[in-house]
């Protein structure tokens, strides 16, 4: 039983946290109030804000990196281009593989997964919400810190995987390398504080009666994630480390001269960067098993096999990264051994095809965006996965290894697979976010265009790439025979610019036909099956008036429809009398802080200070110090403060939102 700080008096025992109210000295470390306006965004530790936060930034990010990507088309579009000279060319790919990986789909799995998980398991917020913004907070800086290359002199051109010893000082003096580093060093930070909260949430915040096995499967997909997060990104970083001390402070990591062999830096890249696709994909998995059971009204075929088929990718997704480097001089048995091991992971990515399509057989198929984005990925990752079965026999991958037959093939499952995926749960969960529905005629045409100018831009590349047409050169010579179809994946690429513009044009006119119309929007407008569409739309900040207790997977759904003796559904309540109205009272929310902010703004200022003059560093070190001062004396909650739906006890502060769950989750621990 914890005292809440109110009840305890000026003679505060320690809370059940082991933090008194008292010590906050002049009030400094009070919780902000603002539940309006930009600050309330700034000081938000809501997962709901949160996500939608970095689905925002990572659609900024989207267009910076889609500019970069139409700049490289334009160059190619003829033989011996010239918009681009060769050391811009280097740094446009560089930047532009990059901010696609690390700041445009990763991102976009974090938004929904910050957006969704909470909801889809019954709880209020994850178990840490100021780590929660301090990751959103971080992976920005990160992001910015990267882009800000471009107006200091330099960017990084070493390509997204930065190869050694072409990323050292000896070949790439100018500071760019540095800012691939210092960047991707605090979004990996953001990845790995989003990983344990979102871990814990998963295995500790489950509404009562939701096992394991009844969480939804974009849930399940998420956790995997989650779980390669956390063993890859350290990887990463010690790598980058390495690099940071043989760039700054002269050390011989990846120096030949000094002895050290190159390929220590791919084998570690890789380690992290194969699980790194199946984190990019793994969400976007996720989206189109909860779209598809709901547009064919039909429950997911083979529930078991869809989570044990993610599971085993999650497992099976570290015993493959050298096949990255068949052409890397690892030697016959390593290649032969990789080669085998990656043709095995083909096994439980066509479990997952096959089940999307057993559970569209037969079903009554509803064609809404959502759902023409979800057959989108199942088709195109269906391309892409086949022509990676075609890299891992080696032999012909040593033909297709840095030809555009890879770059083809890696497109086709991240923007054909992962990012047609994400744009189907946009147009999905939009209404659930924002309280009203993406325009469904647009969003249909915006659906074509980008399939076709997506074809068209990737589709050739496999004809390029098997006619020898190497990646990352600036330019090439006529009479090569790649001047026809490089033309048309240039006119592809600008059909993807106007299906983006599309994107943004249903966002802008759909809200401002709802505005127009002012009509509250349906909590269950698609007739779901998760818990996500018990709740009003928008959501409310404290998602449940009551967490719900589970009895069976597809708990929602099961509220509404019973099954007659044939198995088809039968309606059992009005979708009326099983939602939610959203007007609970007495519930507890962590409260808004600045610190998280603050904390995250000192890396940066620390990052410049190790590029630039190391006294930089001394005052992002004292941003650091304030922060986790700040952090550790702020309350533990404001009761008082507007947000607060009536102290139910100190259940929602953000100490006790999630490992120590609120007394009504706690029976959730007893699975
Ligand atoms: C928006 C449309 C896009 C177009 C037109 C496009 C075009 C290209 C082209 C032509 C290259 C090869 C550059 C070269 O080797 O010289 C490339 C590289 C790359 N693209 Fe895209 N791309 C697009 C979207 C994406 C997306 C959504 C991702 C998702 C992750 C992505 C990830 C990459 C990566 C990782 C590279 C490798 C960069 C490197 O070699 O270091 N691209 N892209
Ligand atoms: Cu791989």
């Amino acid at each position: 039983m914890s005292l809440t700080p109110t009840e305890a008096g000026p003679l505060a025992l320690p809370t059940g946290n082991g933090r008194g109210p008292a010590r906050n000295p002049l009030g400094v470390f009070s919780r902000p109030r603002t539940t309006t306006g930009w600050r309330s965004w700034v000081t938000t530790v809501d997962h709901k804000k949160i996500g939608i936060m970095y689905g925002a930034a990572a659609l900024v990010f989207f267009v910076i990196g889609g500019i970069e990507a139409l700049l490289i088309r334009v160059q190619l579009a003829t033989p011996s281009g010239q918009l681009l000279s060769a050391d811009l060319y280097n740094q446009v790919f560089t930047m532009h593989g990059t901010t696609m990986v690390f700041l445009v789909v990763m991102p976009i799995g974090s938004a929904l997964m910050n957006y969704l998980i909470p909801l889809q398991i019954g709880a209020r917020d994850v178990a840490f919400p100021r780590l929660n913004a301090f990751g959103f907070w971080v992976f920005l800086a990160g992001g910015l810190m990267l882009n800000s290359s471009w107006l200091l002199g330099h960017a990084p051109d070493g390509g997204w995987f930065n190869y050694a010893p072409n990323n050292g000082v000896a070949f790439s003096p100018h500071h760019g390398i540095d800012f691939w580093n210092m960047g991707l060093i605090m979004t990996g930070l953001a990845s790995l504080t989003g990983a344990i909260n979102l871990i814990v949430t998963c295995l500790n915040m489950r509404a009562p009666g939701m096992t394991l096995m009844k969480m939804p499967v974009f849930t399940w997909m998420a956790l995997v994630t989650q779980f390669l997060l956390l063993f890859a990104i350290p990887v990463l970083t010690s790598a980058q480390f390495l690099l940071m001390f043989d760039r700054l402070f002269g050390a011989n990591f990846f120096n030949v001269e000094a002895g050290a062999d190159p390929l220590l830096w791919e084998h570690l890249f890789w380690i992290f960067g194969h699980p790194e696709v199946y984190i990019m994909i793994l969400p976007a998995f996720g989206v189109v098993s909860e779209i598809i059971p709901v547009f064919s009204r039909k429950p997911l075929f083979g529930y078991p096999f869809m989570v044990f088929s993610g599971i085993a990718i999650g497992f099976m997704g570290w015993g493959v990264w050298a096949h990255h480097m068949f052409a890397s001089g690892i030697g016959p048995i390593s290649v032969a051994a990789f080669s085998v091991s990656t043709m095995f992971i083909a096994v439980p990515t066509g479990v997952k095809v096959l089940n999307w399509l057993a559970t569209m057989w037969g079903g009554k198929l509803r064609f809404s965006t959502p759902m023409l984005f979800a057959i989108g990925l199942v088709s195109m990752f269906t391309i892409g996965g086949l022509s990676g079965v075609t890299h891992a026999v080696s032999p012909s991958d040593t033909q297709q290894t840095d030809t555009y037959y890879i770059v083809a093939h890696f497109h086709y499952v991240l923007f054909g697979g992962a990012l047609l995926g994400f744009l189907g749960g946009f147009y999905f969960w939009w209404p659930k976010a924002f309280g009203y529905a993406l325009d469904d005629k647009l969003g249909k045409v915006n659906f074509w265009v980008i399939l076709i100018g997506f074809n068209m831009t990737f589709g050739p590349m496999h004809i390029l790439g098997l006619q020898g047409m190497p990646r990352r050169i600036y330019t090439y010579s006529d009479g090569y025979g790649f001047n026809f179809w490089n033309f048309v994946s240039t006119i592809g690429a600008f059909i993807i610019a106007l299906a983006v513009v599309m994107f943004f044009a249903n966002i802008v006119v759909s809200r401002r036909r709802a505005r127009a119309a002012a009509k509250v929007m349906a909590a269950d407008p698609w007739d779901g099956r998760s818990l996500e569409w018990m709740v009003p739309s928008p959501t409310p900040e404290h998602n449940f008036d009551e967490v719900p207790v589970i009895t069976q997977f597809d708990d929602f759904w099961h509220r509404k429809y019973g099954e007659d003796d044939k198995g088809r559904p039968v309606r059992i309540a009005a979708t009326a009398d099983v939602v939610q109205t959203g007007d609970a009272t007495d519930v507890h929310l962590p409260s808004p802080s600045y610190w998280p902010l603050v904390l995250a703004a000192g890396l940066p200022i620390v990052g410049y200070g190790l590029i630039y003059n190391l006294w930089l560093c001394l005052v992002g070190g004292l941003f650091v110090i304030a922060a986790i001062y700040g952090l550790t004396l702020e309350p533990a909650s404001d009761d008082e403060a507007p947000h607060d739906h009536g102290g139910h006890g100190p259940a929602g502060d953000d100490t006790t939102t999630g490992a120590e769950a609120a007394p009504e989750q706690e029976a959730a621990l007893v699975d």
